[in-house]
């Protein structure tokens, strides 16, 4: 149950035998905390701090028979024959700019209010709250073969297997991780949705924009998951503030802001960690998918919510991009910017990379809209149209690759993961098989160069990428690089390594984009079905224009049914 206010587990152990029960529980306290027990009620306290984030767990036992005794911070159990263990973690933490919240008074409720009902009762609860959201999809890729083996295995020998069941379990277990990381109230799913093992996780278990946060949530629309969105719309509202700083003080503009390629829980929106850090575009990625999100659900009051947000976001690039004076068309570029994390002749920095043009388009596009639907702001609108007829359009290249950057220093030797320049082709609709066929050839050329193997997250990029150039086999190729031991772990976490959930999120938007697409004002059932899959059937994913595809069905590579 991930809430903003407290972080509750529940855990029953049940004995094959009367009174087999016994163990002690205890909590670790690290940063310097503190763990104590109150005898009277069996329950075990740790405080802590780390800098600002004070945080209280609290754990109690219920048993049925044997005795329960607490002392000498631990809880001890015995002879028991069954144990409920419930335990709940809270923090001061109530905003970016807000830390006045007070844990021990949110943990204590939490567990009291936990602590009043009866294991059947919570687990009741918690099934019918999940199965309201998890049961709406459905799917069969064809007869399970290797279901009868460890889950390790069935990885482990999938490349000969080519079990549709793994692939149906990897999609459904997609969908569970997000039901259960990001719902309203909590935080958007983290580099590790939120489960850390770490005191000192991999990039500090936080926010990359240049990809990974984008990705986390591509499949809560597709795979009907739309309300696990709402941390995500919520956290993007609310780095306008701490970004309209950062745009005044780091870019001297004083309408809009600006988020670099990486964020936090404090909402930082300055570049960070190296040059590659300068990408200013992290901000107007996510506005392009809180945007995208009406298009599948368009409810005014969710526009009208995240309007000022698109407007800031557009705003600040007007007030920031500048005039090139290298190509003699006067393009509007950005400048400084990177293309994420890629060298060009061993510099980072350039203007007016593709992503950022693409990207800036889909901004400025989605606002213009936004303000038409809303009556708001046609000043603005004029703006904005002049503005995006001097974007650069998308090119191709030397070697007939999409170019990544202005001019053309694209090295066809170079294997980086990222593949930014393909914005446009997902989750962007700016080059398509049949809307642009010449930039959709390039795109291939561009895949090729990359090469299929890369990191977790980077193949379930390219699952999106090929299911969008309808071609289901190159796309099951990359599903198959994902479900090998090196990228997927014993547990079905995605291994970029190390652990990184953006592989396992990305991947189930991947099988949807193979089975219904939606782009470009029409609806593609089947537009990239592996051949491997010849019959089977979807039941509940979405569309944009705000569709269910309530059923469908194929056979023999063929539908059959919609
Ligand atoms: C970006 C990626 C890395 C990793 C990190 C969290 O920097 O290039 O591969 O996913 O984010």
């Amino acid at each position: 149950f991930p809430t903003r206010r407290s972080s509750d587990l529940i855990v029953r152990l049940t004995a094959s035998a009367t009174g087999k029960i016994s163990f002690s529980a205890s909590m670790d306290a690290p940063f310097g905390g503190t763990t104590q027990s109150t005898p009277a009620n069996n329950i075990l306290v740790l405080n802590a701090k780390v800098d600002a984030i004070k945080y209280q767990n609290r754990l109690i036992v219920k048993a049925d028979g044997g005795t329960v005794s607490a002392g000498s911070n631990k809880i001890t159990v015995s002879g028991a024959n069954s144990a409920t263990v419930l335990l709940t973690i809270a923090t001061n933490f109530t905003a970016y700019n807000d830390v006045s919240g007070n844990q021990e008074t949110r943990a204590t409720a939490a567990l009291n209010a936990a602590a009043a009902k009866t294991y059947e009762t919570l687990l009741q609860n918690q099934q019918k709250d999940y199965t309201a959201l998890f049961n709406r999809v459905d799917l069969n890729l064809g007869t399970e073969t290797t279901q009868n083996l460890t889950t390790d295995e069935r990885v482990s020998k999938f490349s000969a297997s080519n079990d549709p069941g793994l692939v149906r379990l990897y999609y459904q277990f997609g969908r569970y991780l997000m039901i259960s990381c990001s719902r309203e109230g909590s935080q958007p799913a983290n580099l590790q949705g939120i489960w850390n093992k770490d005191t000192y996780p991999t990039w500090g278990s936080k926010y990359t924009t240049n990809i990974n946060l984008e990705m986390n949530y591509w499949m809560t629309e597709t795979a009907n998951l739309a309300e696990c969105a709402k941390p995500f719309v919520e956290k993007v509202n609310s780095l306008v503030p701490q970004g309209t700083l950062t745009a005044k003080e780091h870019w001297g503009v004083s309408e809009g802001w600006v988020l670099h390629h990486n964020t936090d829980l404090w909402n930082h929106t300055a570049p960070i960690d190296g040059q590659w850090g300068l990408w200013p575009t992290g901000g107007g990625w996510l506005v392009a998918q809180l945007w995208d999100r009406y298009m599948f659900n368009p409810d005014q009051n969710y526009l009208a919510g995240i309007y000022p947000t698109m407007k800031g976001a557009a705003q600040f690039f007007l007030n920031s991009m500048v005039t090139e004076t290298v190509s003699g068309k006067g393009y509007l570029v950005t400048a400084p910017s990177a293309s994420p994390e890629i060298q060009h002749g061993g510099y980072w920095t350039c203007f007016g990379p593709t992503m950022d043009n693409q990207i800036i388009r889909d901004v400025f596009t989605g606002t213009i809209e936004a303000a038409e639907i809303l009556g708001k702001d046609s000043d603005l609108r004029t703006k904005l149209k002049a503005a995006l007829a001097k974007l650069v359009p998308t090119q191709i290249g030397k070697y007939g690759q999409i170019k990544e950057w202005f001019d053309d220093w694209d090295n066809p030797s170079d294997k980086n993961r990222h593949v930014s320049h393909l914005y446009g082709l997902f989750p962007g609709n700016q080059i398509s098989a049949r809307g642009t066929p010449e930039l959709a050839a390039a795109a291939k050329v561009t895949l090729a160069e990359r090469g299929d193997d890369a990191t977790g997250w980077s193949l379930a990029w390219k699952i999106n990428f090929w299911a969008r150039l309808d071609d289901g086999d190159h796309a099951y190729k990359l599903i198959k690089l994902l479900l090998t031991p090196d990228k997927t772990y014993n547990n079905l976490f995605d291994a970029h390594p190390p652990f990184q959930i953006d592989g396992n999120f990305g991947a189930v938007s991947g099988i949807n984009e193979m089975l219904v697409q939606s782009q470009n004002g029409e609806i593609e059932l089947l537009p990239a079905l592996p051949s491997t899959w010849s019959a089977g059937y979807i039941k509940g994913i979405r569309a944009r224009g705000n569709f269910i595809i309530d059923s469908l069905t194929w056979k023999d590579g063929k539908l059959t049914y919609a």
